[in-house]
């Protein structure tokens, strides 16, 4: 099964397009978890045993992590091959932000698909397609290429005029017609602007956007689900991290991550029909 066809099992199964983003800072994380071992990956076992049935994806992004060392390295690969073993069915994306010469990315790929053994992968087109390249070959993952972010300053770079059109736009139109040979695209688009949103999906016929932006960043569930849906009322991925999994700084972070967690996969599913 490739990653589309275990993003879209996933979706069916859970009927939900919510991401829960596996982002636990250490320093946030209530005090009765960090005293423990392994902290980060107690932490998102409880969140991922009490939202498993709700979402389509998970997400950790590797900078919680590696912000701890080893250790949290360790809790990182815990955590992928908890979900693994217990929620084969759930994709877990890997938000790294990568993409660098050849020999440099074997090394990203070795640790993310190798060590993590994860489905999906963010990276930045920055470098070009010959660095996107050694992820698009391989076929079965999902390669989820940037285009618009949803930082405030995301325009700064983004929207500048490249062959008479702002560059999110080209880089749209090229992960569509020229990097997508494998059909293992997806690109990241955010919440917090949904005309542009709108826009790429114009350009982006049925693909599936990863969209990040909704709950602490405030993006708004009603325009973006609006603006992002394909032909199939599906194509999106919508992840919340803080808003989900620090949505309760006590003890009771599980019972109300799983409480918010339904409520935003219903609120967008909501605005599918
Ligand atoms: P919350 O703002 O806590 O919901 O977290 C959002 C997550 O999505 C973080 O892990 C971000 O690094 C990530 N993200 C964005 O917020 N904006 C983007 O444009 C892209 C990403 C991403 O690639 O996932």
């Amino acid at each position: 099964m490739n990653f589309n066809q275990k993003l879209d099992h996933a979706i069916e199964k859970n009927n939900s397009l919510l991401c829960v983003g596996l982002d636990p800072d250490f320093e946030k994380l209530p005090e009765s978890i960090r005293n423990v071992k392994n902290p980060q990956f107690e932490f998102n076992k409880k969140i991922i045993e009490a939202t498993a049935d709700l979402v389509c994806a998970f997400k950790p992004n590797s900078a919680f992590y590696e912000a701890r060392g080893e250790q949290g390295i360790r809790d990182l690969k815990m955590t992928c091959s908890y979900i693994n073993k217990n929620y084969p069915d759930i994709p877990i994306i890997l938000d790294a932000k990568r993409a660098d010469i050849g020999n440099t990315n074997n090394e990203y790929i070795k640790f993310v698909f190798g060590y993590l053994r994860i489905d999906a992968v963010t990276l930045h087109p920055y470098l070009g397609h010959e660095t996107i390249q050694p992820f698009l070959e391989l076929k079965d993952k999902g390669i989820i290429v940037l285009c618009k972010t949803s930082n405030p300053g995301a325009g700064e770079i983004q929207n500048l005029i490249v062959n008479g059109e702002k560059l999110y736009k080209l880089i749209a139109r090229k992960i569509v017609n020229e990097w997508n040979k494998n059909n293992n695209c997806l690109m990241v688009v955010g919440a917090t602007y949904p005309e542009e949103l709108a826009e790429v999906r114009e350009i982006s016929g049925d693909m599936t956007f990863l969209v990040p932006g909704v709950g602490a960043q405030g993006g708004d569930v009603e325009a973006t689900i609006k603006a992002g849906l394909n032909k199939a009322k599906k194509g999106m991925i919508i992840n919340s991290s803080r808003g989900i999994i620090f949505a309760s700084s006590g003890d009771d972070f599980a019972d109300v991550a799983k409480k918010e967690a339904r409520k935003l996969r219903d609120e967008i599913n909501k605005y599918r029909v």
